[in-house]
């Protein structure tokens, strides 16, 4: 129940035939602990763990749509059938939580075939097995630990990966997954498509604007054929790059955001482009809070962002003025898979524990932990 009272985190939030019980998101986190794809204990563990603390949203990590598009061989995928079963357990145990299950579909591009962050997040060698060759827009490098350059697509591949995309959706659709999140950032492929610095092609998915959000655009639409119309077809949206032409990127991504919404998206994660090693980007609390609120003012899509945006009050605050519809919450939920109702109890909301799942919610009404006093 809301009212009046109630701060604007902690109130639901409608999209399509979708309703989060809270403002507060789960960002997709790659946890590189997957064999050939497939979910394992870990995974279920993790994401029952972070649905039952209270969030809104929970976004299952970049899943990639083809084994060439994975990050690091240790990455999820869903592109083969047996994968949907192990996602589709997930996506249960989500929604047994009280929380809507999302995913985010991926694929690597030229920044895939890397070791896992613990092993060095680097691309692994060529000549060893257990890596691939990566693909790209154009055969240019990313440079820094991501050395190797990829092999320029062809039509053909072009037209494969959107055929990957839209075979991942079906199968997501099948799992039980009720928003769908396109990972079009952090210098990945589609991304990669859209950035200047990646791609140098002098086809129709090179060169001005149209032609480098043609790939995405396409995508977009091929997978809106088998997405259901009454679930959130999202974008993760990497929109700035701080490379010293942010003015002229913002401009272009904000054109792409708007094109983004004839084609069909509901909505707009916002974040960095990541297309280049040495980005300057300004670190700090809420830093793309301003941004996504102009995203939101110019495209006219609801709109998230994350990095950031942990301090309750601030991620209340970005609600209540309207910044963001959704807050996105990462790494502080790693740290604290009850870091809702920490924010509950931050912004006192009146019975702070009823952002919990019933079966905790009413033993925790008046109880008090000693080690809380
Ligand atoms: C990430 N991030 C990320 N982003 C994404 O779009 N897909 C992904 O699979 C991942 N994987 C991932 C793994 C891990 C371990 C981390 C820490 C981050 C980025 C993530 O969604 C989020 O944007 C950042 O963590 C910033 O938000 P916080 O942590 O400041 O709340
Ligand atoms: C480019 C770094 C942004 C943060 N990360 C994003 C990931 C995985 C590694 C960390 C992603 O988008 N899959």
């Amino acid at each position: 129940m809301t009212d009046q009272s109630t701060p604007a985190l902690f109130t639901p939030f409608r999209l399509k035939d979708v309703t989060l019980r809270n403002r507060i998101a789960i960002p997709p986190m790659c946890q590189y602990s997957a064999e050939n794809g497939y979910t394992n204990d870990w995974h279920q563990h993790h994401y029952a763990s972070l649905a039952r603390g209270g969030a809104g949203l929970v976004i299952v990590e970049a899943t990639g749509v083809a084994p060439e598009g994975r990050i690091s061989p240790a990455c999820l995928g869903l592109w083969e059938d047996g994968q949907t079963q192990g996602l589709a357990n997930i996506a249960n145990s989500i929604k047994a939580a009280g929380a809507v299950p999302g995913i985010q579909l991926a694929h690597a591009g030229r920044k895939a075939s890397a070791n896992v962050p613990w092993e060095g997040d680097d691309h692994i060698a060529a000549d060893d097995p257990r890596g691939w060759q990566p693909i790209g827009p154009s055969p240019v490098a990313f440079g820094a630990h991501l050395p190797r350059e990829p092999e320029a697509m062809t039509k053909a591949d072009i037209e494969r990966v959107k055929q990957d995309f839209v075979a991942a959706t079906r199968r997501a659709v099948a799992a039980g997954f009720e928003w769908l999140e396109l990972h079009f950032a952090h210098g990945y492929l589609a991304q990669s498509f859209f950035s200047t610095h990646a791609n140098k092609r002098t086809d129709e998915y090179g060169g001005d604007l149209a032609n480098r959000a043609r790939f995405l655009l396409e995508t977009l639409a091929a997978v809106k054929t088998v997405w259901p119309s009454n679930l959130p077809l999202t974008i993760r949206f990497g929109m700035i790059e701080y490379d010293g032409h942010d003015e002229q990127t913002l401009a272009d991504a904000i054109q792409v955001g708007k094109w983004f919404k004839e084609g069909g998206a509901d909505f707009i994660s916002v974040t960095v482009g990541f297309n280049i090693p040495d980005a300057q980007i300004p670190w700090g609390p809420a830093f793309l809070a301003p941004l996504t609120e102009k995203v939101r003012n110019e495209v006219g899509l609801p709109v998230a962002t994350a990095w950031g945006m942990d301090n309750p009050q601030r991620a209340n605050d970005a609600v209540a003025t309207g910044e963001m519809d959704l807050v996105m919450v990462g790494r502080a939920y790693l740290a604290n898979p009850h870091w809702t109702l920490c924010a509950a109890e931050a912004l006192h909301l009146d019975n702070a524990t009823w952002v919990l799942p019933a079966p905790y919610a009413h033993w925790l009404a008046r109880y008090r932990p000693a080690s809380a006093e």
